[in-house]
């Protein structure tokens, strides 16, 4: 009788889990044939009751029907489970193209600077740099710039507050006090450039920003060495594989206090190879920078003594040399953070 009601259960069991629509009749069924309170635990209970021999005999069937029980239970969860995933909304479209993964890009100036870093090393060059915050002394008094030159003046340079310190501190605005940084710890024959981002207090308009860089070349050999002649010839090197095409290079005296003889760097135009257009006022001529042969003051204040050495310097305004390569007309779109703008590039 016994035997035959485990078989019952079980046989009822199997077809009630493999019938069981949804997990929670599943679950009833599981507490029905196998909680604590159902008929099998019951018998199982009563087992401790019979004679040996009775145990002997069914003990292994009621132990197997509740183990059979127990995997139908559990492969009815796994049914159910796989059952009740929504295929549909988890299907990947392997031909849909990846996730767009946006890129950014150098920007025209950095790109600029390393073209030009690229040149001059394979000219022999060496790249310095120096702080932008500097030292009234770097950026002025050792480059013999009087005490009462105007571009000492608040207009042009941003001081900052140096108060409690026996220094004054200003943002630089040019690249030349690397030339006597070097110098300092450097002894000539060299040959350096020095790209780097200068600043100045004015307004600014489409050939002006406050925030722009320069790039300042330094050449020194012993007296005799290194002349004009030099560098106007390096001038015309360099802007021809700059611009990719034959550039002449002008020299027009001018004044800086660090150098003697002082000059304005003009080159032929570039848009009309010095025919005369509108982006060079119908010259032929477009003016990129100041140069000239280092004044001995210079070399004094970096140590060296007098007279020794000889060398030529120039800074010129980057941003001015982008705007003719990719025309661009005003110098304050380079700074603006327009992606509109940049992105063109
Ligand atoms: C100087 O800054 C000198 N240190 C250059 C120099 C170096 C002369 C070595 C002799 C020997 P200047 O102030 O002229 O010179 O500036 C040089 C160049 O920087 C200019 O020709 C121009 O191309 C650029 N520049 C000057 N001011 C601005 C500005 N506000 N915005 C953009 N570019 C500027």
């Amino acid at each position: 009788m016994r035997i035959e009601r485990i078989s019952e259960i079980l046989e009822e069991g199997k077809r009630a889990f493999s019938e069981a629509a949804d997990e929670a009749s599943r679950s009833e069924t599981e507490v029905r044939l196998l909680g604590r309170k159902s008929e099998l635990s019951e018998i199982l209970r009563g087992l401790k009751d019979l004679s040996p021999e009775e145990k002997r005999e069914f003990g292994p069937v009621v132990q197997g029907a509740r183990r059979a029980l127990e995997e139908a239970a559990a492969a009815a969860k796994e049914r159910l489970l796989v059952e009740g995933r929504d295929w549909e909304s988890e299907r990947i479209d392997v031909s849909l193209p990846g996730a767009d993964d946006p890129l950014g890009h150098l920007h025209p100036v950095t790109t600029m600077i390393r073209e030009i870093e690229d040149i001059f090393t394979r000219l022999g060059f060496e790249i310095a740099e120096g702080p932008e915050l500097e030292t009234e002394f770097y950026n002025f008094d050792a480059l013999n710039v009087p005490a009462d030159h105007p571009a000492r003046d608040m207009q042009d340079t941003f001081f900052v507050e140096s108060d409690g310190f026996d220094t004054r501190y200003l943002l630089r605005t040019h690249t030349s006090p690397v030339q006597v940084r070097y110098m300092e710890t450097h002894t000539p024959p060299f040959r350096i450039i020095v790209p780097g981002r200068v600043f100045r207090n004015e307004s600014t308009d489409a050939s002006h920003e406050h925030t722009f860089h320069q790039f300042e070349s330094l050449v020194v050999g012993e007296t005799g060495d290194v002349t004009v002649g030099h560098f106007k010839h390096l001038g015309e090197t360099f802007f021809s594989e700059f611009f990719g095409r034959h550039v002449e290079v002008r020299l027009r005296p001018s004044y800086f206090p660090f150098v003697e003889p002082g000059f304005e760097f003009d080159i032929s135009c570039v848009l009309c190879g010095g025919a005369g257009c509108p982006a060079c006022k119908r010259t032929g001529w477009l003016e990129v920078g100041g140069a000239g042969m280092v004044q001995q003051k210079v070399f004094e204040a970096a140590g060296y003594p007098r007279g020794k050495y000889q060398g030529f310097a120039w800074g010129f305004g980057l941003e001015r040399l982008v705007m003719m390569k990719r025309r661009i007309p005003d110098i304050r779109l380079l700074m603006s953070g327009d992606l509109r703008f940049i992105r063109q590039f």
